[in-house]
């Protein structure tokens, strides 16, 4: 017995304290207790007072156990005899009863017997429950036979334990810093699973290891063999999962997916290469280290972001394109940062090194946009894959500084290509994102976007990560930067396996590629690669790293790079000879000087060369100031109208909720009376642009039904799991596929994948909708990042829309305002220039100078055109539209049909159409205001009786600011004192935007003598208050300033018509109930048991009472004397957004025998919608 094995123990006890305790010591505690209990007689008279009676498993420190060893090694008999035992060298554990093992075959020689009987001798007896041995226990089998079978289980246990954890002791860090510690067995081996790995089975490694065991069916470490001697055993598990690979994938739930990995890597002989793809792994890391030796010999400083310390980066992501391209792949997305990207442009892409290299020179660029910095630009290429021999499409998606935030936006560009290529299952495209280890785990886009791979409008198919760990984020060390073991551990929420790989192990590295790849394409699942290396330089090549890592950087100037190690390698196996190197090493150089020389040439640059979504075919001949018009026939209007309007047909025997039923028997109702209501206007630009051969995506949270339950684009089948029917899939046998699709509870991830999805294809709808406008500000880098700046940054467009839910009713702080201010902050249109509004092609030119179009738009057919105008222009433009909630179902916001028909089309603003429009002259105020608040001026104005003084204007299209029109308002009301009117707060909304841009035309227009007012709620820090009474009190106070004060006369006015209202709406509420509501709910009426028919009386009562509060004053939807929708002090007034969820109560719609009246009054305020043109704007329709 020697110190070293009282460490080892030390090192047992010590990890019982830490670890449950190991059944060993509890083993043992068990047996002493019987022999006390048995022979205390015995033990009592016997007792030496000198000797020490602590049993082994009571030692619980290291100075104890040593004072033991000291004591025992002057007496044995003075200390416990398990203590004797373990001192003496005597094994405690594994027997070899002949007749259960196989004779081991390395325990021939004659100590080891002696030593496995003095085991079997000295072993206690094996547990039991109760404290009797086994053996002795009635109908049990003998005590052999259970220690066989509790030998086997351990075996079984260990093999287990390195499955699941042996990546924890895996060799896994090139600069030995973060190493297993290396545990020297009994055999005298070094093996790397210890405690951390093995547990309470850790203390069995060490005694007999050449017992030999039946492999049970869970490994496959055997091959063949069915038996293997224990030491054999570990030996080989060692290799697999404590080698230069730390597989992790226990945590897959699949039996078939971990059965597959295994054998990907427990089969003996799984990691192989013959000469040629050692030599071809070679080359390639030659031009991955070359390409970065090269950069920093000719620009020494300049920020490059190399990949020195995680060359091999090159060499996976090659073995990942040729293999997954044999295996069908055609087209590939690529998502990366900084690191090493231009490696990647380099030597994946084979985009020209001229062409890299001119972004080093500071040469100017010929066309327009701002650019980006070189290590963030995208490219597109294609190009014939060499080892296959096949044309595979890269593209490598433009990215922003932020780190991650371009991944939802790569996931989205290959959804995008799957549905273009009609690829169900990935097949034949690829997404490939590259993370850096600080950023994979420290932002939470990677995790809201790992959440879409397995959503089935969502999925690509899987996923192959590889994160560039480099052990430290700019100069930060991973024990700060994360709490999590690995900076992977993200990827376990989707099952992921991953693989942890030491970067200076090549073969290692691309045997990963390969199972990743193959893994990929066999299960159509994520899959990472944890590339552990280091980072040669700093963070940029101009850092100093000693400042903050100076012991890890002493250690990395001491390495010697991969691509040297490798070749070493390969030259002692006589795979090359040292010249084959060199001349490697010297043809890489050639290219790079060669290629240096060339970009010396190039004079200029153009951004428009690095575009990573080339629309090959859409601009070419096409004259992009050209808008298609956006009206179509009243036929189509009326075929989409009536099949959005009926439930599926009768052949499915789908059963419908009954209040979707109502809905769809209001929605014929409007069809029948030519009439659209906002959701019946979103359907008809869906439908006519799936029509058009557009595929249409609407994309979000709840979308689907629509969060305020207008939508129901999708209905349910009321007894059938999962029975889905979407109307708007059926209109047309030739259309375009239209997909809506409720999304997971994220904001930045799906918006960043709409905006990818949008990228894909000119011939696109894709709209993304928020919950409440308020929640896109999570998603804000990309709003940032890409769609405000991504035209500008990378000349690439995209058509994507924004519906932001906005209006102020009184929802609290977080449900009003989708921040208009925000977006319209950042459009680039300049607000001190006058555009040249005489050019012909004036709308569309101002669209495509601007980075996004802003809207607030007020009506159907309005939103109608908006939508469809995305497709018509002759460019692609990001859309950023304020949506309605209540003014969802006001009965003012419908449009009648001919307002979508040929000789209709987007209107800008929307000028005065009633009496103050038809008598200019003696209009003392105009107010031009934007989205919801109009409702309530005019309701106010109404109140007021102002209808001939005061003259509304509606501004659709906030940005870019229509000039010509309003610099035409303004000279039609020439005596009139110009208002902004908003109910966003002064510092929010539209204001600080239009304020600068109404000077700009007055003075054009050489009006000195006005100006502009503001007219809203005063500035706010929070986008709204949530005090019902305070809201109101901002509204009254704002609408006041306009109006003033309501008269006297004004008053009794009012008391008579909100009586006649309550009259009317009781009236109606009863005429309601006595109406069937159109065929579908027939059907289901005749079927409808007594349980319907009381859930009908219910839903009748709930109406009744809602109608009673509708004609109150403060309800949102009684025309045209209805007051706010900004509800008065102390009425309880639901706004249509609380009452929404109840997708069978429509207030709108249940006042039914008011609908006559609203339509004409929507006849009336539209009338002049369609004599829009500009001689009209001068001269009101009479
Ligand atoms: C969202 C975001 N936060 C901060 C930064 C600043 N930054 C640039 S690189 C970097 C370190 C990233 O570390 P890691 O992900 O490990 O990649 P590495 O640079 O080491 O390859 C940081 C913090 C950034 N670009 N993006």
């Amino acid at each position: 017995m020697n110190q070293g094995r009282v460490k080892h123990l030390m090192l047992v006890v010590n990890f019982s304290k830490i670890d449950v305790a190991p059944r060993l010591l509890r083993e043992y505690a068990r047996y002493h207790y019987r022999k006390l209990q048995t022979s205390s007689s015995v033990c009592k008279s016997s007792q030496d007072n000198t000797k020490d009676t602590d049993s082994f498993a009571n030692g619980s420190s290291a100075a104890y156990i040593e004072g033991l060893y000291t004591k025992w090694s002057k007496n044995p008999r003075s200390v416990d005899s398990s203590w004797d035992a373990y001192f003496s060298g005597k094994p405690r554990s594994i027997s070899t009863t002949p007749s259960l093992y196989k004779k081991s075959e390395v325990s021939a020689d004659s100590s080891a017997t002696k030593t496995t009987k003095d085991a079997a001798a000295a072993a206690p007896p094996p547990a039991s429950a109760g404290g009797v041995a086994p053996a002795a226990a009635a109908g049990a089998p003998p005590a052999a036979d259970w220690k066989y079978i509790d030998d086997h289980l351990t075996v079984q246990a260990i093999i287990r334990a390195y499955q699941v954890r042996g990546h924890l002791a895996a060799d896994l860090d090139p600069l030995g810093i973060v190493g297993p510690p290396g545990i020297t067995s009994v055999d005298g081996k070094k093996r790397n699973a210890a405690q951390a790995v093995l547990r309470q089975h850790y203390t069995y490694v060490f005694n007999d290891l050449n017992a030999t065991f039946k492999l049970p069916s869970s490994t496959m470490i055997g091959g063949d063999e069915q038996f293997l001697p224990l030491k054999e055993i570990l030996d080989r598990l060692e290799r697999v999962y404590c080698g230069h690979i730390g597989v992790e994938y226990m945590q897959i739930t699949s039996l078939t997916k971990t059965n597959w990995i295994r054998e990907r890597f427990e089969k003996p002989g799984a990691i192989m290469f013959n000469p040629d793809e050692k030599k071809l792994i070679l080359e390639r890391l030659t031009r991955s280290t070359g390409f970065e030796n090269f950069l920093a010999k000719k620009f020494t400083s300049e920020k490059r972001f190399g990949l020195e310390g995680c060359d091999i980066m090159i060499p996976i992501m090659k073995e990942i394109i040729d293999r997954s391209t044999k295996l069908g792949v055609e087209s590939i997305f690529i998502g990366m940062a900084h690191r090493g990207r231009l490696n990647v442009l380099a030597n994946i892409c084979r985009k020209p090194i001229p062409d890299i290299l001119s972004q080093f020179h500071g040469l100017k660029a010929t066309d327009s946009g701002s650019g980006d910095v070189k290590y963030h630009l995208g490219l597109f290429t294609e190009r014939l894959n060499r080892v296959t021999n096949k044309n595979v499409r890269i593209t490598v998606v433009a990215n922003p500084s932020h780190l991650e935030y371009v991944n939802p936006v790569v996931l989205g560009k290959a959804r995008a290509e799957m549905y273009q290529r009609g690829d169900s299952n990935g097949s034949k495209v690829l997404s490939i994102i590259i993370h850096g280890d600080a950023s994979f785990c420290g932002q939470g886009v990677v995790y809201e976007s790992m959440h879409l791979s397995d959503l089935p409008c969502y999925t690509t198919f899987g996923t192959i990560h590889i994160v560039a760990n480099n052990q430290v984020g700019f100069t930060t060390d991973p024990r700060f930067s994360r709490s999590s073991r690995y900076c992977t551990d993200v990827a376990r929420v989707v099952n992921a396996p991953i693989f942890h790989v030491n970067a200076d192990d090549p073969e290692a590295c691309i045997h990963c590629a390969r199972v990743s790849t193959d893994y990929r394409a066999e299960f159509h699942k994520d899959v990472v690669i944890d590339i552990v290396g280091y980072r040669r330089n700093g963070h940029n090549e101009a850092d100093e790293p000693m400042f903050t890592q100076p012991l890890m950087y002493q250690r990395i100037r001491k390495l010697q790079p991969v691509m040297q190690k490798y070749a070493e390698k390969l030259i002692k196996e006589g795979v090359v000879q040292e010249k084959e190197y060199k001349d490697m090493i010297a043809k890489y150089e050639k290219i790079c000087d060669d290629a240096f020389i060339e970009s010396k040439k190039v004079k200029t640059i153009k951004y428009s060369s690095w575009i990573d979504s080339p629309w090959t075919g859409f601009f070419e001949g096409r004259d992009r100031l050209k808008v298609c018009p956006t009206g179509v026939s009243l036929e189509t209007l009326n075929n989409i109208g009536e099949i959005f309007s009926n439930p599926p047909p009768a052949e499915h025997k789908f059963e419908v909720h009954k209040g979707v039923l109502r809905i769809l028997a209001l929605r014929k109702q409007m069809v029948k009376s030519q009439m659209a209501d906002w959701s019946l206007g979103e359907a008809f630009a869906i439908g006519t642009l799936l029509k058009d051969g557009i595929h249409v995506r609407l994309s979000g949270q709840d979308v689907e039904r629509g969060t305020f339950s207008h939508r129901h684009h999708v209905f349910h089948h009321q007894s059938q799991d999962k029975g889905r029917y979407n109307s708007i899939e059926h209109l047309y046998p030739d259309q375009s596929p239209y997909v809506v699709c409720n999304s997971s509870l994220s904001e930045c991830a799906i918006m960043g994948f709409e905006h990818g999805y949008s990228m894909a294809h000119p011939n696109t709808l894709v709209i993304w909708e928020a919950q409440f406008g308020d929640f896109a500000n999570t998603a804000q880098t990309i709003i940032d990042s890409f769609i405000a700046s991504g035209e500008t940054k990378w000349v690439r467009q995209s058509g994507l829309v924004l519906l932001l839910p906005h209006s102020m009713e009184g929802m609290g702080p977080e449900h009003s305002s989708g921040r208009i201010e925000r977006f319209l902050q950042l459009s680039d249109d300049d607000p001190d220039i006058y555009p040249d509004t005489c050019d012909c092609d004036f709308v569309a030119r101002q669209l495509m100078d601007t980075n996004w179009i802003v809207t607030n738009l007020s009506t159907p057919a309005n939103l109608f055109h908006a939508l469809r105008r995305q497709v018509a222009l002759g460019f692609r433009k990001p859309l950023i539209n304020f949506s309605p909630k209540s003014v969802l179902r006001h009965p003012l916001a419908r449009s009648p049909f001919r307002d979508f028909t040929e000789c209709s089309e987007f209107m800008r603003i929307i000028p005065e159409t009633g009496k103050a429009g038809c008598k200019p002259d003696c209009v003392e105020k105009v107010v031009f205001c934007s989205g919801k608040v109009y409702y309530d001026l005019v309701k106010e104005r109404e109140e007021h009786e102002q209808d001939e003084t005061v003259a509304i204007i509606r501004v659709e299209q906030v940005c870019p600011f229509p000039y010509d029109l309003i610099t035409k308002q303004i000279e039609l009301y020439k005596n009139a004192e110009l208002i902004w009117c908003q109910e966003e707060h002064k510092n929010q909304g539209s204001w600080s935007y239009v304020q600068q841009r109404f000077d700009t035309t007055l003075i054009k227009m050489e009006d000195e003598t006005r100006c502009i007012s503001y007219h809203g709620r005063p500035p706010n820090s929070a986008p709204s208050t949530g005090n019902k009474v305070r809201h109101y009190t901002e509204y009254k106070n704002f609408m006041t300033s306009i109006f003033g004060e309501l008269t006297e006369e004004n008053k009794q006015r009012l008391e008579r018509i909100v009586k006649e209202q309550q009259a009317q709406a009781k009236q109606a509420s009863s005429s309601t109930k006595a109406k069937t509501v159109g065929q579908g709910e027939d059907k289901t009426k005749a079927k409808s048991s007594k349980d319907d028919k009381k859930d009908d009386k219910k839903d009748d009562k709930k109406d009744d009472k809602k109608d009673d509060k509708k004609a109150k004053p403060g309800a949102t939807t009684a025309p045209p004397t209805s007051p706010p929708a900004s509800p008065p002090p102390k009425q309880d007034n639901k706004s249509p957004t609380t009452s929404a969820p109840k997708g069978d109560m429509n207030p709108a719609d249940k006042t039914k025998g008011k609908i006559d009246t609203k339509q004409e009054n929507s006849k009336k305020a539209t009338t002049d919608e369609t004599n829009k043109n500009d001689e009209n704007l001068k001269k009101p329709t009479k």
